[in-house]
């Protein structure tokens, strides 16, 4: 996998209204739906609007509008989720899977927040 986009991905489909989702929130930039098989009590994505690979793809090539969105939409969802440590909350797991070696399925950025339990020791 490189920075090519492939427009045919199940998130790009989902941001055009192709196939559903169960949005969570949403701003200009960014969206964040429950992921379809979670691993968590919560488990959503949260993705950016435009058309990035990866992590390192949105950070070489998003506008700055578009990162400080997307920041402030995962830390959102954070806190929509009851779960935010600053705000009293259990905290959470952030994860973003990229390339072969980071086993990334689906190739839009995305970034899982598992919460709602103890999410356990990462396993290497
Ligand atoms: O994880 C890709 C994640 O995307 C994986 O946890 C399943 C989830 N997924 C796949 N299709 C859908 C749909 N249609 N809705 C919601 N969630 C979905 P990765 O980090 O790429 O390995």
């Amino acid at each position: 996998m490189n920075d090519t986009y492939d427009d045919q991905n199940i998130f790009a489909k989902i941001l055009r209204g192709e196939i559903p989702c169960n949005k969570v929130h949403e701003t200009e930039h960014s969206l964040a739906f429950a992921d379809i098989a979670p691993k968590a009590p919560h488990h959503v994505l949260v993705i950016p609007k435009g058309p990035y690979v990866c992590y390192d793809h949105f950070a070489r090539s998003a506008t700055d509008a578009e990162i400080v969105d997307y920041t402030r939409a995962i830390g959102d969802v954070c806190a929509q989720l009851g779960v935010a440590q600053s705000e009293g909350g259990h905290g959470y797991r952030m994860i973003s899977n990229a390339g072969p070696d980071g086993v990334q399925e689906v190739p839009h950025l995305h970034v899982h927040i598992l919460a709602g339990r103890n999410i356990g020791p990462m396993v290497m």
